[in-house]
C-alpha cells in the first residue's frame, strides 16, 4: 500500500506549538521517522488555526524538503495555500485534494497539471458527504470525468471516498467500503483509492483507536484500497496492513514476509 504519514498536521499540539515557534527541528524529526517507519509520502497541513496559512504551508514544505525529497500531499482547501506548497514543493506532490465542487475542479485541476502533481478527489460537493456508496460514487464519476476533459492520466488520480468516525457515523462504513470496491469500475485504467484512515477512530476511546484503525484497514484493502493517509509510526497498523496486501496476492508470500518486506524498503 502506498501510506502517506499524516503527522505533520496542525491539528496535532506539538506541530502547532513548532509552526507558532518556528521550530524546524520538530519538523524534521516527524518527516525523518514516518520514513523510517515506512511512510511513502508525507501529508503537509496547516491545521485548523493558523493566521497565515499561507506562509506556514510554506514553511512546512521548506523545512522538510531540507531533510528529505519524499513526495508531500499538500492538504488545504484553500486554492492560494495549495498553489504555495506545490510551488515551494521540488519534489513530487499531490494535491490534497479537490472536491466534486465544479469550482473546485476548474480552478485545482490545471494547477495539478502545471505542477505534474497527482490528485485525490473526495466524493463530497456542496451539499456534503452522500451517505450511501451510489451517491459518492455518482461524484467520483464526476471527478474522473473533469480530470479526463483536463488531460489528466486516471492513474494519477486517487479517489477518497471519505470515512467519517465509526462513533458518530457507523453506518458510512460499509458504504464507503462498496464505494471502493466500484469506484475501481469507473474507468479502464481504473483511479486509484485512498482514506485518510485515522477518521475512522476519532473520538472513538483512545484504547481502542489503533485497533479500530488496523481492523478497518484491513477491510479497506480486501476491498481494494490503494493508498491511506494514516499513522506510519503505529506498527501493529502498517503490519496489519501489509498482511492484508500478502492475503489478497498483493505479494508474494514467503514464511518471513514482514521481514522481507521491510528489507526490501530498507526499515527497521
Ligand atoms: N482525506 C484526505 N485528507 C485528509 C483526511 C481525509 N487529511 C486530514 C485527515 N483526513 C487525515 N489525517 C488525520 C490526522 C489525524 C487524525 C485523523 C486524521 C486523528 N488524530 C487523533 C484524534 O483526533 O483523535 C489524535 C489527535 C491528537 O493526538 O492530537 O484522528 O479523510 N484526502
Amino acid at each position: 500500500m502506498f501510506v502517506i504519514g499524516e503527522r505533520i498536521n496542525g491539528m496535532f499540539k506539538n506541530v502547532a506549538e513548532a509552526i507558532k515557534k518556528k521550530d524546524k527541528a520538530v519538523i524534521h524529526d516527524l518527516a525523518k521517522k514516518q520514513i523510517a517507519a515506512g511512510a511513502n509520502a508525507l501529508d503537509v497541513n496547516v491545521g485548523p488555526s493558523s493566521d497565515n496559512p499561507k506562509e506556514t504551508m510554506e514553511w512546512l514544505v521548506r523545512s522538510i524538503s531540507e531533510v528529505t525529497d519524499i513526495t508531500l500531499a499538500i492538504d488545504t482547501t484553500k486554492q492560494d495555500v495549495m498553489e504555495a506548497g506545490l510551488d515551494a514543493c521540488k519534489a513530487k506532490s499531490i494535491v490534497n485534494s479537490v472536491n466534486a465542487n465544479d469550482d473546485k475542479l476548474k480552478n485545482l485541476l490545471p494547477l495539478a497539471k502545471k505542477y505534474n502533481s497527482s490528485i485525490i478527489g473526495l466524493t463530497m460537493d456542496k451539499s456534503g458527504i452522500p451517505k450511501d456508496s451510489e451517491g459518492r460514487l455518482e461524484l467520483a464519476m464526476k471527478i474522473v470525468a473533469s480530470c479526463m476533459e483536463h488531460g489528466i492520466d486516471i492513474s494519477d488520480l486517487y479517489i477518497d471516498a471519505v470515512i467519517l468516525p465509526v462513533n458518530v457515523a457507523q453506518v458510512h462504513v460499509k458504504e464507503v467500503l462498496k464505494a471502493i470496491r466500484e469506484s475501481k469500475m469507473l474507468a479502464d485504467p481504473a483511479p486509484k483509492t485512498i482514506l485518510g484512515l485515522s477518521n475512522v477512530s476519532q473520538g472513538s476511546l483512545s484504547k481502542y483507536k489503533s485497533l479500530i484503525n488496523r481492523t478497518f484497514v484491513s477491510m479497506a484493502i480486501s476491498a481494494g484500497l490503494d493508498a491511506a493517509i494514516m499513522d506510519a509510526e503505529d506498527n501493529d497498523l502498517m503490519e496489519a496492513a501489509i498482511t492484508a496486501e500478502l492475503l489478497m496476492e498483493k505479494q508474494l508470500y514467503a514464511d518471513s514476509y514482514i521481514g522481507a518486506y521491510k528489507k526490501s524498503r530498507d526499515l527497521h
